[in-house]
């Protein structure tokens, strides 16, 4: 573990209701998958949110009305927050697969779609933010690559139980404009670096690295209340205003 804590935000992606067997006892409450970003303006570029099939999720009791479904190591985390119904103690409703959250529609705050569904990722960690993370192929190398393996692989899809329309009505948003990268700036570098797929940890780490450094210092709104406005200048205002609507929370690990 590192010195100092890193500071992740948490969003709040609704599921909506009727919620399907495994998530009945949950029924009347409002139930959040909550996704770890280190970017939430892009946000606006949504497509679907990823859990790990074989990862093991829990519903916990934040409050008397919310219900967060992440990784028990999260949740005891959060409830050193104060984001626990019980104090210093997470309070588990139901334990869960990812694969039993796979296909949930969820609404989640900024998407132009929505809603929007759960689908798999092998390369999510579940040692690290809330095991839950939400897919913005436009400017994220690792959620681009993961969406084409699903796009292009019919065996791949049916073997995962992904169904066509979780997937299909879904694409890359143009939110951010890169000088030099484009409005799409996670699918020209996998195109410039050649990444062929989820197992090319090495390439995709360096994708990651250049997106989020070119995005952050030379990005600019394209879409949203701050178009044409700096990455820099806006995202200390998103988070603000995400904060503020409650329908995104700091984490720290
Ligand atoms: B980021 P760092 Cl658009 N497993 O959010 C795998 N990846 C995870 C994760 C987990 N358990 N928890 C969070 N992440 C992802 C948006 C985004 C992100 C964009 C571009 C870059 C980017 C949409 N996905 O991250 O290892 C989340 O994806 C590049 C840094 O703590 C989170 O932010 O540095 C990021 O990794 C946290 O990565």
């Amino acid at each position: 573990e590192e010195a100092e804590p890193q500071e992740y935000m948490l969003i709040k992606m609704k599921v909506i209701p009727p919620f399907p067997p495994k998530l009945m006892v949950l029924e009347g409450k409002n139930v959040y998958l909550t996704a770890a970003t280190l970017r939430p303006e892009t946000m606006y570029g949504q497509t679907n949110c990823w859990v790990l099939p074989n990862g093991n999720y829990g519903a916990f009791e934040i409050n008397e009305t919310d219900v967060f479904i992440l990784t028990a190591r999260a949740a005891r985390n959060l409830a050193y927050q104060m984001l626990s119904r019980v104090s210093e103690k997470p309070t588990c409703l139901v334990e869960l697969f990812g694969k039993d959250l796979i296909g949930l529609p969820l609404k989640s705050p900024l998407s132009f779609y929505e809603i929007i569904y759960v689908l798999p990722m092998q390369n999510v960690l579940v040692n690290k933010g809330t095991g839950i993370v939400t897919s913005v192929p436009s400017d994220s190398p690792d959620d681009f690559i993961a969406f084409q393996e699903l796009v292009k692989n019919q065996d791949f899809r049916v073997a995962c139980e992904v169904k066509d329309e979780w997937i299909f009505p879904f694409e890359a948003i143009p939110i951010i404009n890169v000088p030099g990268f484009g409005n799409k700036s996670a699918e020209k570098i996998c195109f410039d670096l050649k990444i062929d797929g989820p197992d090319e940890k090495d390439k995709l780490a360096k994708a990651k690295e250049i997106t989020y450094m070119k995005g952050y210092n030379d990005g600019i709104m394209i879409v949203g209340e701050f178009y044409n406005q700096k990455v820099q200048e806006v995202k200390p205002l998103i988070k603000e205003k995400l904060l503020k609507a409650d329908i995104a929370v700091l984490y720290y690990e």
